[in-house]
């Protein structure tokens, strides 16, 4: 079927009527966006969310204000591909940017470009992941790749980087205000996309919270022993388990001399130390030592008589300490941003939202990283204040996506949505106006071989079921019931008494795929152009 006709039954089906499109009134002056998103911070590590694992009162302060979302997922889980859906509101294969190894195209449309046109000043401030200019931005504050913790380089507005002293989350907080204090129009509504580093490996705290929490015990996911019985391949030759796939030094901290000693040291370890225990200063480096020298020497003192299940408890807890603590300062970014927001009167004309490029597993089948369609990964926080639009205490259930994310802000800008772009607004879906929504969405992961060798799939997912398909070096299919196995521990794709549920979930993932244009064609062309960009480049 015409993609256009679909899109238009589709939003017929999604309770839209032209008139709740139609222009707000002339006076009501348009909302500020501050955008903000961290990378790979697990919605388990929000206490809005209920985990018990850590306190985020100011990521908190967001949801108790405003709304939560208990079923958003990106379309792609990994982090430069979440950014172009973010910005295009199209999918990976739509706007090509499928992994982190295919270049972005900068000169195609985003919803930043569209802000400007309408009248809004724009800015980028922290990760994003992309080379190039970021276009679509009046001012651009961005990390390099991936970007350091202690003394980061930035690219200002595409220029050459420069070291910025202190503490990469810190220094993004502070970037952020400025701007918004001191360096934008005044006179035009803006548009802020603010974007932390943490908790993206190897997690790296500020000062004052590894002290606090390095002495601190987390509790256990049940799954954290999982031997993937019950599952496919691709959960079984996934290399990101806590046990076996961390490294010593890198993940660890365990000082390279120390893990010499015991013939635990490897090149990649050593090369993120110096990485990033390298960068320090004197005296960043001097607080460190005295906090994980000793934490080194205990290590020596344990490590001789470790099983391997100790193995997997220390590095869970080492983990879960270095990790959450980084999640502390971006918690006092927030509470900073909101409380500038209060003080200088915007909070009311201000849609904030706090979201991560996509989830992450903390421990859940023994895992760290992402990838995976399973729901750790596929799932992202999402949580969103707009007094004017949104009842303080929502909570939504339905399965909005970060494809979403470019026409909702269209939406409530009153700037037109261009025709291709494949999300949904869910403006009138948080504010109550609308109680039918999609109920299927429709997922893609490609970077494989790759780090962490997480197989390349596509699936669809309900709010209870979800089927995938890995491909490319198997041919596998896997299906859950996230009622009866919430934490998705047996794949019931032969299982006979659910043939009509898996009949349907074909059907579902064949339309969709049909309606964004995705198609085998697709799949093929994606990996044969990531097999090429593998290929040593051969010198002239
Ligand atoms: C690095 C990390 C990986 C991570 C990718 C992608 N290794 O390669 O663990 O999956 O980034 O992450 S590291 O040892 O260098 O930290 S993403 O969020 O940017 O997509
Ligand atoms: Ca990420």
């Amino acid at each position: 079927m015409n993609r256009n006709l679909i899109k238009s039954m589709t939003l017929i089906a999604l309770g839209k009527s032209l008139v709740s499109c139609a222009p707000k009134e002339q006076e009501v002056k348009q909302p500020n966006i501050i955008f903000i998103m961290s990378d790979d911070h697990a919605y388990q590590a929000i206490s809005a969310y209920g985990h018990g694992l850590n306190q985020t009162p100011n990521i908190d302060r967001i949801a108790n204000e405003g709304a939560i979302f208990s079923r958003a997922t990106v379309t792609n889980s990994i982090s430069a591909p979440s950014r172009a859906v973010l910005l295009t509101g199209k999918h990976s294969f739509v706007n090509g940017k499928v992994d982190n190894v295919q270049p972005f195209n900068w000169d195609q449309d985003n919803f930043t470009k569209l802000l400007q046109a309408n009248g809004y000043e724009t800015a980028m401030i922290g990760k994003i992941h992309m080379d190039g200019k970021p276009q679509g931005f009046d001012y651009s504050m961005v990390l390099p790749g991936q970007g350091k913790y202690y003394n980061p380089d930035f690219i200002k507005n595409g220029e050459k980087p420069e070291v910025i002293e202190g503490y990469v989350t810190e220094i993004i907080t502070d970037l952020a205000l400025d701007w918004m204090k001191n360096k934008r129009n005044p006179n035009k509504p803006f548009c802020l996309l603010y974007h932390h580093k943490a908790p993206h490996r190897e997690w790296l705290p500020a000062e004052k919270y590894y002290k606090e929490y390095t002495k601190m015990t987390f509790p256990k996911p049940e799954t954290l022993y999982d031997d993937y019985e019950g599952r496919g391949t691709a959960a079984k030759t996934a290399e990101m388990n806590i046990a076996k796939e961390m490294t010593w030094i890198g993940d660890i901290k365990i000082y390279p001399e120390t893990a010499e000693e015991f013939g635990i040291d490897t090149p990649w370890g050593r090369r993120l130390f110096d990485l990033n225990i390298g960068r320090m200063n004197e005296e960043q480096r001097a607080a460190w030592d005295s906090v994980y020298r000793p934490i080194d020497e205990e290590f020596k003192k344990l490590f001789p008589t470790m099983s391997e299940k100790d193995i997997m408890d220390y590095r869970y807890q080492r983990y879960m300490q270095d990790y959450l603590a980084t999640i502390a300062s971006v918690d006092d970014g927030v509470g900073q941003v909101l409380d500038f927001l209060d003080e200088a009167g915007l909070a009311e004309n201000t849609i904030v939202i706090y979201t991560s490029d996509q989830g992450f597993y903390l421990g859940e089948h023994g895992w760290f990283d992402k990838r995976f369609m399973y729901e750790e990964s596929f799932r992202m926080p999402l949580l969103m204040r707009y007094p004017k639009e949104i009842k303080a205490g929502t909570k939504i259930d339905d399965l909005v996506q970060n494809l979403d994310f470019a026409p909702t802000f269209l939406d409530y800008t009153n700037t037109e949505t261009p025709q291709e772009i494949q999300g949904e607004s869910f403006r009138d879906l948080v504010a109550g106006k609308i109680d039918k929504w999609r109920d299927a969405v429709y997922y893609t992961y490609y970077e494989y071989p790759s780090v962490h060798m997480v197989k390349r799939h596509y699936g669809v997912a309900t709010k209870r079921y979800k089927l995938m398909h890995f491909y490319y070096d198997i041919d596998e299919w896997e299906m859950y019931d996230l009622e009866t196995d919430p934490m998705e521990m047996r794949n019931i794709y032969d299982d006979e008494s659910y043939a009509d549920v898996r009949k349907d979930l074909h059907k579902r993932l064949d339309e969709l795929r049909t309606y964004y244009g995705d198609s085998d064609e697709n799949d093929q062309k994606y990996l044969n152009e990531y097999l090429e960009a593998l290929k040593p480049k051969k010198e002239n």
